[in-house]
């Protein structure tokens, strides 16, 4: 009896020092809770950003692009993913210097924006990366001997006897040792079980910690073993008391791409932080769009209800930029602003619901050209200038982008959306009222409340918003300014009985109120 006690006394302590290893908190400021992956921008809009629209706006953080020291390759084109491939963990790329970084950490912390780090750890560049200085600050790497001195890594450094496979490549993701010990696409494999390669990755990510980041997004996590993962966490320093509480530790939200049906799950990692959960956007995709029979009203149970992993773990998103240009997993049931209707549907309906940390993706444009389904543009990078840097961000009259960046967040309905989700924020999901179709409608408390038409025809329905009564602005077709209201007006009566009418011709078919959208 004794030893069962005591055994159950030490199984007690592990899971407590498990717990205090778990990141899963974005750590996010003045009840925020959204984050904004500005994908391919500059660190010195990015800053430029936080100051004028998110912290007025209420976005809580922003995932930036990789920061680290990237192969080159300019010939012919500067694809986009050439910042997944580490060449140093100099803070140099084609978002800007490591001044600009630093600049840019302070001026969004300052405004209570968090800034997520890109980290790319599982591996350097592609094997076929040849030898040179054809890197974003010019430090000199051989890919073919693997060697690295800016960091330095060499050779040994490396998962090479550990692969199986002739190729050297991860052939079948159904054999886990293939997935975490072979290269992802030929990408050179850091050794992560080596006490040094997990130092110096503990290294850069603590560097940018100092620096003030609040967390990472950590890419690739399939490919790495989740005790190496452990091992290099738990060397992570607390965050930057400048801006944060002590004892704080970093947000982490690893990818994992899980869609079912494969040798490794995200449950081998949610012990470790958050997770982004990929079958949310393949879903929601599916469910606007209407295919396999799906409806909206199915919905009801949305989140866990469909086996998605919990609440608590979760990283949630619409699309990300993987899978809007048919990288990544997720097909081609993916939602993306050049389906901008279904888009900010599909966007408004993330945020409103309770479940998951939530991301909203903002893009920039590019030549799509399909060829039998495939976009042979999928590689395209960020607008440039003809000396190949990135272009600046500019901001039209009436607040949309200009020069090729799209700025989802920056669309009416989704940045209203991210507001009323900070209005309604703990607040449990109420008053779910649908037509067993493609009509829904649900409330958070008494904070907010949201109706959707999806369906063919008019939505024409008197329903219990749970609101307070008085009259209230739509922030979908406008938003309350100063004490009036430049879209529809939605009165709610003493009992808390509104009536909706949402055309299916809208230019955008629901209608959300919130507390502070009341005249
Ligand atoms: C580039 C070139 C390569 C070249 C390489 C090295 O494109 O041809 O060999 O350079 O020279 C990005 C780009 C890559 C690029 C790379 C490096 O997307 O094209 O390679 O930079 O520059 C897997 C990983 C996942 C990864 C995803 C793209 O598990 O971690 O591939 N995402 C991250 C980043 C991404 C980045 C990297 C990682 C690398 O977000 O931007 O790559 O740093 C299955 C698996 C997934 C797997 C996908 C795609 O998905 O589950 O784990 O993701 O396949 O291979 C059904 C299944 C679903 C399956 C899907 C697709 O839906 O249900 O599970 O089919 O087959």
């Amino acid at each position: 009896e004794r030893k069962g006690k005591g055994l159950e006394l030490l199984f007690i302590l592990i899971t407590l020092l498990g717990l205090s290893l778990t990141q899963h908190n974005p750590h996010f400021k003045h009840g925020r809770t959204t984050i904004v992956h500005l994908f391919e921008w500059r660190w010195s809009d990015i800053a430029a950003e936080c100051e004028r629209f998110l912290a007025p706006k209420g976005f809580g953080g922003v995932q930036i692009s990789p920061p680290n020291e990237h192969i080159v390759l300019d010939q012919p084109w500067r694809p986009w993913w050439q910042r997944y491939q580490p060449v140093s963990y100099n803070l140099c790329s084609t978002s800007g210097s490591e001044e600009e970084f630093i600049d840019m950490v302070i001026r969004c912390n300052n405004v209570g924006v968090n800034i997520y780090v890109d980290a790319v750890i599982n591996h350097m560049c592609g094997s076929g990366g040849g030898e040179g200085n054809h890197s974003s600050c010019g430090s000199w790497f051989s890919a073919s001997n693997k060697n690295f001195p800016s960091v330095p890594y060499s050779a040994w450094d490396f998962n090479v006897n550990k692969c199986r496979t002739s190729s050297g490549d991860i052939e079948n993701y159904g054999d886990i040792f293939q997935v975490r010990d072979c290269r992802l696409v030929s990408l050179l494999d850091l050794n992560l079980e080596k006490d040094y390669v997990r130092g110096k990755v503990a290294e850069y990510m603590n560097k940018l910690i100092d620096l003030g980041v609040a967390g990472f997004r950590v890419d690739a996590c399939k490919h790495m073993w989740p005790g190496d993962l452990e091992n290099v966490y738990g060397r992570l320093q607390n965050l930057n008391t400048t801006w944060f509480p002590r004892d704080s530790k970093p947000f982490i939200f690893q990818e994992v791409i899980d869609l079912g049906g494969e040798a490794i799950s995200y449950t081998d990692y949610v012990h470790l932080g958050r997770v982004t959960e990929f079958k949310y956007g393949a879903k929601l995709g599916k469910v606007f769009r209407k295919w396999d029979e799906e409806k909206l009203f199915y919905t009801r149970t949305w989140g866990e209800g469909w086996s998605f992993m919990s609440d608590g773990n979760a990283v949630v998103f619409v699309d990300n930029h993987d899978n809007q240009r048919g990288h990544g997993a997720g097909g081609s049931s993916i939602i993306t602003f050049w389906d901008s209707r279904l888009y900010k549907m599909a966007v408004g309906y993330m945020l409103a619901h309770p479940y998951g940390v939530t991301r909203v993706m903002s893009s920039y444009r590019w030549n799509r050209n399909f060829v039998n389904g495939k976009d042979q543009n999928d590689w395209m990078g960020p607008p440039s200038n003809t000396n190949g840097s990135t272009k600046s961000v500019s901001v039209n009259p009436d607040q949309t982008c200009g020069d090729g960046w799209v700025c989802e967040h920056r669309w009416r309905q989704i940045t209203n959306m991210v507001i009323f989700r900070n209005v309604v924020n703990g607040q449990p999901q109420i008053n779910w009222w649908d037509n067993q179709s493609n009509q829904v409608a649900f409330g958070r408390g008494d904070r907010g409340f949201i109706v959707f038409n999806n369906d063919d025809w008019t939505l024409n329905v008197t329903l219990n918003t749970g609101m307070s009564g008085g009259t209230y602005c739509d922030v979908i077709s406008g938003q309350k300014e100063g004490n009036t209201c430049t879209g529809k007006q939605i009165l709610v009566s003493h009992d808390g009985n509104a009536h909706f009418k949402i055309s299916n011709l809208d230019e955008d078919p629901f209608v959300a109120i919130h507390a502070e959208s009341k005249i």
